[in-house]
């Protein structure tokens, strides 16, 4: 990939960025509405690329996420859950319109914020709520919980609490499918804050030098915990910085579901058929605090309500409504089974039993230690 191209794929998706995008104190409604109506038109475009039930199921799995997310912030205040729980909500057209793209043996690598990946990678809500209440029957046994979720029969990777620290793992994942010549590819996933560490630019560097198929995306939901991308980061587009290692590159629009899955889809055929990774900047915004302990105090009230009008689900509904794919009845009844489905992981956690304490020595080193060794 030259340079000139990765700067022609840039360009496609900067056309999508809004002139909103930076954070500020009030919300110009007049000009937010031009702009949701230009997203909803550009949205209807990319509808004929699915079958109806195809765009269905992406509304499903983005309604599942949001009503899981927001049980879990309820059950953790209510004191279930211990730990730290960061929250995908505002999120979800990232997760499920880029897995949307991958074949079932691809791989997933992510941060600590990644619920949302988990289930649309096709683990149930049961694993997961289990894990997050730190019982048994989780994904981990319980012995991850919000941060570490893993599965490897779906060859999702985690679930990562260091920032930064599931690059280098990702790129490594992407190496070893090369190295054994199977056409996997592998998403990595990562906050924009994540861009400051060296593991990225030693990732990018590396995947472009030894074409590994890795396809790297950037989350960009503005804030590194209470810091700001602005006070942050001194080039703020993040894409742009796949130049300085001659890598594909493009800047997605994070709120439409279907932005998401065509750019993806592109680095994908590209990872597969010619081993070459891409960076995706996928632009988004989280509507909750950073973790469920954050009490916000860094954004204004106008900000979050500007980008709740941008609400990913609320766009692609009124997508689907619009052009008659489905009707407002049809909607309620998927939000309903997947109300359903939350409150079934929670009865399903609550009456799960703790870990053995004899867990305690298990799943640590590879060989595993022999308890009675211990008393010698
Ligand atoms: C190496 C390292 N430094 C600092 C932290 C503390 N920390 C946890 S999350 C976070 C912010 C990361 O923000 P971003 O990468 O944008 O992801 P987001 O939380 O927005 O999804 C920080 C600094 C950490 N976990 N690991
Ligand atoms: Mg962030």
């Amino acid at each position: 990939m030259s340079k000139q191209t990765a700067e022609k794929a840039t360009a496609v998706g900067a056309e999508e960025q809004s002139s909103t995008d930076v954070a500020d104190n009030k919300v110009d409604r007049a000009t937010l509405q031009r702009e949701q109506a230009a997203a909803k038109e550009r949205q209807k475009s990319r509808l004929g690329a699915l079958e109806p039930e195809a765009l269905i199921e992406l509304y499903r799995q983005m309604i599942l996420i949001r009503r899981f997310e927001e049980k879990a912030a309820e059950v953790y205040s209510a004191g279930k859950i211990g730990g730290f729980c960061h929250l995908y909500i505002g999120q979800e057209a990232v997760a499920v319109g880029t897995l949307s793209a991958l074949r079932k043996d691809d791989y997933v690598i992510t941060s600590y914020r990644e619920h949302g990946h988990a289930l649309a990678k096709g683990m149930t809500p049961e694993s997961i709520m289990a894990e997050l209440y730190g019982k048994a029957t989780g994904c981990s046994k319980g012995k991850g919980g919000s941060m570490h979720m893993f599965d490897k029969s779906l060859n999702f990777l985690g679930g990562h609490g260091i920032v930064g620290g599931q690059i280098p793992l990702g790129t490594g994942a992407a190496f070893a499918s090369k190295y054994q010549g199977t056409d996997q590819v592998t998403l990595c996933f990562f906050g924009e804050a994540a861009v400051n560490q060296g593991a990225f630019h030693e990732s990018l560097n590396m995947a472009q030098l030894w074409k590994l198929p890795c396809i790297y995306i950037c989350e960009n939901n503005q804030y590194g915990m209470g810091t700001s991308l602005e006070r942050a980061m001194s080039l703020r587009d993040i894409s742009k910085k796949a130049y300085a290692y001659e890598m594909a590159s493009e800047f997605v629009d994070g709120m439409d579901v279907l932005a998401v899955r065509e750019a993806t889809a592109r680095a994908v055929e590209r990872a597969r058929k010619d081993y070459l990774p891409t960076l995706l900047e996928i632009r988004t915004y989280r509507f909750m605090g950073h973790s469920m302990s954050d009490p916000g105090n860094y954004r204004t009230r106008a900000e979050i309500e500007k980008y709740q009008e941008r609400d990913p689900i609320k766009l692609f509904s009124a997508s689907l409504i619009e052009e008659k794919i489905a009707d407002e009845k049809q909607l309620k009844e998927i939000d309903a089974e997947c109300r359903k489905q939350v409150e079934e992981s929670v009865r399903f956690a609550e009456e799960s039993p703790f870990p053995a304490p004899e867990e305690l020595y298990t799943d640590i080193y590879a060989n595993p230690i022999d308890p009675s060794a211990r008393k010698q």
